[in-house]
């Protein structure tokens, strides 16, 4: 289904145009709620996409779309393929066997497969084939450059927000080579290699040049600064970012805890840039299924709430995974003006779920909140995921505007216009300083 400016619905006057400025009967409410939504481009603020720049690191098409790890992991319960037999399969047969699998012999009507049959119907391709002949060669017929331009064109997005980790040998080198900026492309400095246990850049640190150590010492602290600054300036990104396990802790006594407190924050200040924290992720609780393997956990948010408290030069853009831990981020917005609630992610990206968090959101925080990122890791999956965004939020929206109404205030579609501008664009530009 492919995003298209609702032409019927719109409430032509006299003189041809809309009247914005009309107060809306209540019959008229979600018709413009829709028109609007539809009609309005937005910012995607956490994606894995890339432009063609970063050459292979920027997944797209048919092949990538069916082996992306919400269907691997669908894939895995259907199928008796053990993981390791799937691993060995080169791609283009990893992805027949999750099409055979999912779409041919089961219905796909979990949230992700009808996703890929959402894309297939937007590019007018048939959603039954029993293998991938024709959507293959639809595919391999696109350039780059003018296929990204298209599909963020029917998702109805402006601009895609990256996820760049300055650790990853694939990206460095894109960056060190020197990389044309992209306008619809925005990049995030990802932190994960260097604040998450476990992981141990401090080799790769070392070869760049950076005079670190684990203990995260005096010396390391002002080299991780040096570290950020550098890559600040190489990426200009629009904000920094870090996931982390639902077993997060602030303050406490640990290197990570050290670095986030006296590297990543101040630094966070020295460039006026937000701070994203994704919580919640317990990884790899199946590592046979690698991607795939990760699962959620529910976190203790007064960590949050101490970080946001103590640091109040630092703005915080916050997801968190759990569904338990929603209802307690929306009253720490409440608390908090430099915290800014984000998307429904990951697991929560459903509609049964998207509605709960959605509808307590605005109950408690207005307009003054993010409603959705895609996390888009192939380029088409924006092409479905906006969709849902669009045709969930509509009727949560319209029905804000009815109880308003009912209550005594009556609504234009102005204000309606002004609502979605700011659920979708101007909180983000604001708290990114754009
Ligand atoms: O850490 C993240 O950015 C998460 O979004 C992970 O990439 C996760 O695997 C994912 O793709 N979620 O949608
Ligand atoms: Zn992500």
């Amino acid at each position: 289904m492919v995003i298209r400016a609702a032409t019927s619905s719109k409430e032509i006057n006299s003189g041809g145009k809309i009247d914005t400025a009309e107060k809306l009967t209540a019959d008229r409410i979600e018709n413009a709620v829709r028109d609007v939504l539809t009609s309005t481009q937005f910012i995607d603020i956490h994606t894995h996409l890339y432009p063609p720049a970063f050459g292979k690191i920027g997944l797209w098409g048919i092949d990538e779309l069916l082996t992306y790890h919400y269907l691997e992991a669908e894939f895995f319960r259907h199928s008796d393929v053990a993981p390791e037999r799937y691993w060995s399969l080169p791609k283009r047969d990893q992805a027949d066997a999750i099409w055979r699998t999912l779409f041919v012999q089961n219905t796909p009507i979990s949230e992700a497969s009808r996703g890929i049959i959402a894309v297939l119907q937007a590019f007018g391709l048939s959603t039954d084939s029993t293998d991938l002949t024709e959507a293959r060669a639809f595919f391999a017929d696109q350039s780059l450059d003018t296929h990204i331009k298209k599909v963020l064109q029917m998702a109805g997005l402006s601009t895609v927000v990256m996820t760049n980790d300055p650790l990853d040998p694939d990206e460095m080198q894109v960056w060190m080579n020197g990389v044309q900026n992209d306008a619809q492309f925005q990049p995030v400095l990802r932190l994960d290699r260097i604040l998450c246990e476990g992981s141990d850049p401090w080799p790769q640190l070392i070869s760049q040049g950076y005079n670190v150590d684990r203990r995260a010492s005096p010396v390391c602290i002002k080299e991780i600064r040096r570290f950020l600054s550098d890559w600040q300036r190489r990426m200009r990104p629009v904000y920094m970012a870090i996931s982390l396990p639902d077993t997060f802790q602030f303050p406490e006594d640990s290197a990570q805890s050290r670095l986030l407190r006296e590297a990543v924050l101040p630094s966070c200040r020295e460039f006026d840039l937000p701070l994203s924290l994704m919580i919640g992720v317990r990884r790899q609780v199946n590592p046979r299924i690698r991607l795939a393997g990760d699962a959620v956990g529910r976190a203790d948010l007064r960590s949050l709430e101490r970080l946001c408290r103590d640091f109040p030069e630092n703005r915080f853009l916050v997801s968190v995974l759990s569904r338990e831990n929603q209802h307690e981020l929306c009253v720490y917005a409440r608390k908090f003006s430099n915290l800014m609630p984000f998307g429904c992610w990951w697991f929560l990206n459903n509609p049964s779920i998207v509605e709960e968090i959605t509808r307590e959101r605005i109950e408690m925080l207005g307009t003054s909140f993010i409603p959705q990122h895609s996390d888009a890791r192939v380029l088409e999956q924006v092409i479905y995921k906006w969709t849902n965004t669009r045709r969930t939020l509509a009727p949560i929206l319209a029905q804000s505007y009815h109880l308003a109404c009912e209550d005594g205030r009556s609504i234009t579609r102005q204000e309606i216009e002004r609502d979605v501008q700011r659920l979708f664009r101007s909180n983000f530009e604001k708290w990114t300083r754009q």
